[in-house]
């Protein structure tokens, strides 16, 4: 009892943040969420129909899904552990998820209304940060059960877990390109935080980035040509994409505007984020 209270404290006490759609081409932020609550982690529906994300609303820290304008808000999710980083397999069908009791937190799956739970590992480390094949046969998540974060692939069963980096630091927020040939990821191998790419076998690693500042959270653009990612500096995040074939990276939130977690529409145009508005 009084672990889960001093949780609950905890969880209401996050920074207040909202769920946000940056506008690629128009350059226009829009509000989706207006409260003094933890709005966080938004991921767009396959179908560009629903937006999946976190929230500290009710106490209890939760998944809910709205729709891209707003409206229509459904809570998922209602026990006292913390659910979060919700993940929407390609056809839509089902969220991975993560379940956080306190002392252990796992891999979890339902169905995209929030029935049929099946937890997915068992293990006391922390393992997390989920994410699905597009073809729905395999999860890639990330757990730091040899000490530091590596990430790992499974069957969507959570059968026949395979350890894919071996780096002795961090590495994490591992997500499948469009066209299942790669997972992109970030590490702290070579100092600070960078993103990579390596083959779903933990072939090729590849490093994209290199810089004094934090680079995390990768996403896939639909088209497989770019990957978004957020940039710590300063204590603040910004949103970057980079181009896989030029190399070439750029920011994409002007600097004044404060993000965090954020991904790609599924037609590419737009962007929803995680947003501080103060
Ligand atoms: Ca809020
Ligand atoms: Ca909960
Ligand atoms: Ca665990
Ligand atoms: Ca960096």
């Amino acid at each position: 009892m009084p672990l889960l209270f001093f949780q609950e404290i905890l969880y209401s006490q996050r920074t207040p943040s909202e769920i946000a759609i940056f506008n690629l081409e128009t350059k226009e932020l829009v509000r989706l969420t207006h409260n003094e609550f933890a709005d966080e982690e938004p991921e767009w529906s396959p179908d560009g129909s629903l937006i999946v994300f976190d929230s500290n609303r009710e106490s209890s820290n939760d998944l809910y899904q709205m729709k891209p304008n707003g409206t229509e808000v459904i809570r998922l999710t209602f026990d006292n552990a913390k659910e979060d980083h919700g993940a929407w397999s390609s056809d839509g069908s089902k969220l991975l998820f993560q379940y956080d009791a306190g002392s252990n937190t796992d891999v979890w799956v339902m169905n995209r209304d929030g029935k049929n739970r099946i937890r997915l590992t068992e293990n006391p480390s922390r393992d997390g940060w989920a994410d699905w094949s597009p073809d729905g046969l395999k999860v890639v998540f990330s757990s730091d059960r040899t000490g530091n974060r590596e990430i790992y692939l499974m069957n969507a069963d959570g059968s026949n877990v395979t350890q894919l980096t071996f780096s002795n630091t961090d590495n994490t927020d591992p997500t499948f390109s469009p066209d299942g040939n790669w997972i992109a990821f970030n590490s702290e191998r070579d100092g600070n935080s960078e993103i990579y790419i390596m083959k779903p076998d933990g072939s090729r690693q590849m490093r994209l980035t290199q810089n004094a500042y934090y680079d995390e959270r990768p996403d896939w653009s639909p088209d497989g040509l770019n990957i978004l990612f957020s940039r710590r500096a300063n204590g603040y995040y910004s949103l970057w994409v980079i181009n896989l074939e030029s190399s070439k990276e750029y920011r994409v939130t002007p600097q004044d505007i404060k993000v965090g977690r954020a991904h790609w529409s599924p037609n590419g145009k737009m962007i929803v984020t995680q947003y501080y508005p103060d």
